[in-house]
This record gives C-alpha cells, structure tokens and sequence, in this order.
C-alpha cells in the first residue's frame, strides 16, 4: 500500500498519460524518456514518483515492482481474481490454467470467480478447480450471490480482476463499487465479449483497490512470462502438492 509520502501510485495509463493518485488527488502525468526510467513504461498499480511544474505532472522513476503482469498489463498486486463462467461466452480452461501459472511464478494469490451463476452454475469448473486446490467462489452480478464473501477477500488489497471478454469482470466491479458505473457490454451474437473495457484502471474500493483490465478472446504467453519448462510443475498444484 501507498506510504511513501512522494510517491503516487498510476490509477492507468491512456495515449501517453499516466493518471497518478497522491493523498487523494489526482495528477496527470507524462512519463520521463528511457534514460531516466529505463525500458519499462508505466503500468496500473505501479509506484512512481513525479514532478509537478504547475498542473503538468513528469514520471521520474518507477518504484521496484512486487511483481508484474503482461497481460493484463498491471503491477504490484494482491490477489488475481480469474473471472470465469461456463455460461456464454463459456471461458476455455487452458486461458485459467496459464494464467493461474504466471501468476504461481510470482507467488500471487489466485481465486477463480465463477460468474453468471444465475445462468450455470458451472459445476464442472467448479469441481475440478476446487479438486486441486484452488479457492473457488460462484457469483453472480445479477442477483448478488458470492458478493459478501468476495468483498471480504478484496478488503485492505489490491486486486486484479482478469479473464475472457463478456465474462463479467466490470458487472462483478459494479457490484462492489455501486457508485461507479463502469461500462458494461453486451454479448455479440457469436457469443464472444466485445472488449469493452479498454485499459487496466484501479478504482480505490473497501481499503484498497481493484483493478478492471480488459479481457481477452485468447491468451498466449508473451515473452517476459516465459517460464522454464524444469519450473513449471511447481506451478500446478495438482503436480506439486
Ligand atoms: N446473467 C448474467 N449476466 C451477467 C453477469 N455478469 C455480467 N453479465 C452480463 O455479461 C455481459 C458482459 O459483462 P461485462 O461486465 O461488460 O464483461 P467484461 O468481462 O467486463 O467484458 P470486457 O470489458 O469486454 O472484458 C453484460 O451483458 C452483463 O450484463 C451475471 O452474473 N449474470
Ligand atoms: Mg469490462
């Protein structure tokens, strides 16, 4: 969490500005070139600190991260909540598991949201993710099922909310955070998402933050998430125990 007094954390990054929190206000940022913060760029969830000249505020360094993701892109988190759902647009379980994996590389703690519960059930997530280990909670934007547990395990933290377009993940957030309104699509008729939510953004929520990214139709590992093959069955707790 925020302590460093000169220190901002990016609420998101939209065409080359970076929205900084500091006690409670928000600053509009550009970020400083390579030279000064190397070949990183911002990303929701950092810790930065910045300079101001009048309202135009310059990214000077990026704080060392906890961890990262790519996709979304994010830093620094708590908890990765997998939103899933065997209602359409149903979630492929290899988009679980190899986010589950990336996330077990860096030590975050995962929890798989069955959505749409009023719609199914999706018992046969349910039970094989249960089976091995996972914390596995159903939920439903609609009738509010799963919302008083989930918003226990989102208190104090900052959690990052991923998974496949249309699943749900800004309905579950409105949930959480009535006042916000975020934008909700509607399912196409080819009953896949239609992205629209379009940058990783963290809303301040119950003492900490959650984080809505935008989903994705499929989901390939990209380069810095590679991880070694001698690694891996560490990173399925079915395999490791
Ligand atoms: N029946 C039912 N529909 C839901 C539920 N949650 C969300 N929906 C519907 O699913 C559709 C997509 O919801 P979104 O919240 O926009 O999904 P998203 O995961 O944020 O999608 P992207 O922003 O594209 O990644 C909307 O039509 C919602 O009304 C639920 O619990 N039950
Ligand atoms: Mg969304």
């Amino acid at each position: 969490m925020m302590t460093d007094k000169d220190c901002g954390v990016v609420l998101k990054g939209i065409g080359g500005f970076y929205y900084v929190l500091r006690d409670g206000k928000v600053f509009e940022c550009k970020a400083g070139g390579r030279l000064r913060l190397g070949d990183i760029s911002p990303v929701a969830g950092d810790m930065v600190t910045f300079e101001l000249s009048g309202e135009d505020g310059l990214i000077t360094s990026i704080k060392p991260r906890k961890n990262s993701l790519d996709r979304p892109p994010v830093a620094n988190i708590d908890a990765l909540f997998i939103v899933a759902s065997q209602a359409p647009p149903s979630t492929d379980t290899l988009l679980i598991d190899k986010v589950s994996v990336i996330a077990a590389n860096q030590d975050i703690e995962t929890v798989i949201l069955l959505n749409k519960c009023d719609v199914d059930t999706s018992d046969e997530l349910y039970d094989t993710y249960t089976s091995v280990g996972f914390k596995v909670i159903r939920v439903s934007s609609v009738t509010g099922e799963g919302m008083e547990e989930l918003k226990e395990l989102v208190k104090d933290k900052i959690s990052c909310f991923t998974g496949n377009s249309g699943i749900g993940k800004s309905s579950i957030l409105n949930c959480l955070m009535p006042e916000r309104g975020l934008l909700v699509g509607r399912i196409s008729k080819i009953e896949r998402g239609r992205h629209t939510t379009r940058q990783s953004e963290l809303f301040p929520c119950l003492g900490g933050f959650v984080i809505d990214t935008p989903g994705f139709s499929a989901f390939e590992i990209t380069r810095g998430e590679r991880i070694a093959k001698e690694s891996l069955q560490h990173l399925f707790p079915e395999i490791s125990g």
